[in-house]
């Protein structure tokens, strides 16, 4: 037995009696509360969800079962999925364990890169990716063992089963698709001695005499890996997985929301904001130059990307994680110095602005100037990047929920009208 599963098999049962008791005993008790703002407001601050594998808090930003994520920047990205899944790190055992499991599930099958070809030659790689996805739903073990009949306290172990074989596969989909949309020419095999981010560089194509680009993917997968359970990707994937649809279903739609420009697509929209800066200005452009750009972008009523955020209220440290990379390989690069000046301008302007309640850059905000860098410079593929990435956090949560045994989502909406009535009865 893979030593996941292994680790699994040990700690699930014991997970399960623990929130069965505590929900038992302390189920009345009132953690949040709803107000008609809130309601009408995007939920936001709503304390509605579980998600153990990672927290956001406001001042701190994203820390992962308890470790904050500028900590876990060095390390793999298969070491971060086995954090999240079981709380604590692989020993060497372990991670080499899932390598493995990763390399040799790694095969796209034929069929789904025959359905990609039969789409349009402009379509958005998001789609392609959420449909090669979704293609493969017929893979699935867990769809399969449901309908022979299995046991609820069992869900758990095909929906891994489907997670590590969805995992496995995402570098090599994405990277097939970045090759065949951008006409960059034949598929390349995955290296079974390379690790899950460093197989993907290798697949892109993309020349890498330094190894610092497969750096780049293995920090780009970690930052992105997961952002607590109510960011509309990961609510997405978890409403859908409630309803027992497998991986590939629940995983395809998460991502389709992803693909939303308030969300991942946020990121090839900074690009191209940046983009407009250096074509505007020739070049990097005077602080005050810049802040009359950002004025402008605010004053044709358009939001300026890569910053604000639903929960953070601090600078991101998954962009002062890009940053200190950026720092360190391409620091004379023109779009570097854009962000890098855009970050000592923008949050002022915003904040005179006076709307956004968080003038700091997310993540979003750096992460395409690097891969541009390194000549990945077609940002339409970027969120399919974030979504390799954020996949690992989805399957980990789908993982979760089943193994704590969660039930179907399904809270109450309420009409204008009951709402207008509720506060009349005051
Ligand atoms: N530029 C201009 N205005 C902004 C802004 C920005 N970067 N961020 C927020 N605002 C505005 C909002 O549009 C809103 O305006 P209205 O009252 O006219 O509707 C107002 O400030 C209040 O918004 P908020 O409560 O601060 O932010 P929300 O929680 O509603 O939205 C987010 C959060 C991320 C969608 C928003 O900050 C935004 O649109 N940012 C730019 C896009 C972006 O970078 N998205 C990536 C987020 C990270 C991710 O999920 O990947």
């Amino acid at each position: 037995m893979a030593k996941l599963k292994e680790k699994l098999a040990q700690t699930v049962p014991g997970l399960r009696n623990d929130i069965k008791s505590f929900v038992k005993e302390h189920g009345k008790k009132v953690i949040s509360e709803v107000t008609v703002a809130q309601a009408y407001g995007g939920m936001r601050g709503v304390r509605a969800l579980v998600c153990d594998t990672s927290v956001v808090p406001p001042d701190k930003g994203l820390i992962i079962r308890g470790i904050p994520i500028g900590e876990l920047k060095d390390k793999l990205p298969e070491a971060v999925f086995y954090l999240l899944v079981t709380g604590e790190l692989p020993d060497d055992e372990a991670l080499n364990d899932l390598k493995k499991e990763f390399q040799s599930r790694a095969n796209v099958p034929d069929y789904v890169w025959k359905a990609l070809e039969a789409l349009p030659k402009d379509a958005h790689p998001m789609v392609m990716f959420s449909l090669g996805i979704l293609a493969m739903e017929g893979e699935s073990v867990f769809r399969k063992r449901y309908t022979e009949g299995i046991k609820k306290e069992e869900y758990w172990e095909p929906i891994l089963e489907d997670c590590l074989n969805l995992l496995a596969k995402l570098p090599n989909l994405a990277a097939g698709i970045y090759r065949m949309r951008f006409n960059k020419g034949p598929r390349i095999e995955p290296d079974p001695k390379l690790d899950w981010a460093g197989n993907f560089a290798h697949m892109l194509g993309i020349d890498d005499p330094s190894g610092e680009f497969a750096n780049l993917m293995r920090l780009y997968m970690v930052l992105h890996s997961d952002h607590e359970g109510g960011n509309v990707s990961a609510h997405t994937c978890h409403c859908v997985g409630s309803a027992l649809s497998d991986p590939y279903y629940a995983v395809s739609a998460g991502l389709n929301g992803l693909a939303g420009p308030l969300h991942g697509l946020a990121n090839q929209e900074c690009l191209r904001w940046v983009i407009m800066v250096k074509e505007k200005f020739g070049g990097v452009p005077t602080e005050e130059q810049l802040r009359q750009f950002a004025w402008d972008t605010l004053n044709s009523g358009q939001v300026i990307p890569g910053y604000g955020h639903a929960v953070l209220r601090v600078t991101d440290p998954r962009f002062t994680a890009f940053h200190e990379f950026g720092l360190r390989v391409c620091k004379d690069d023109v779009l570097f110095q854009i962000v890098d000046k855009t970050f000592q301008v923008v949050p002022d302007v915003l904040k005179e602005h006076g709307k956004a309640k968080d003038p700091w850059p997310n993540v979003d905000a750096h992460s395409g100037c690097l891969l541009y860098h390194f000549g990945l410079t077609e940002f339409e593929y970027y969120t399919v990047l974030f979504g390799v990435s954020r996949a690992l956090g989805m399957c980990a949560q789908l993982i979760v929920s089943r193994a704590m045994g969660e039930p179907i989502e399904r809270p109450k909406s309420s009409t204008t009208e009951w709402i207008k009535q509720k506060v009349a009865q005051g």
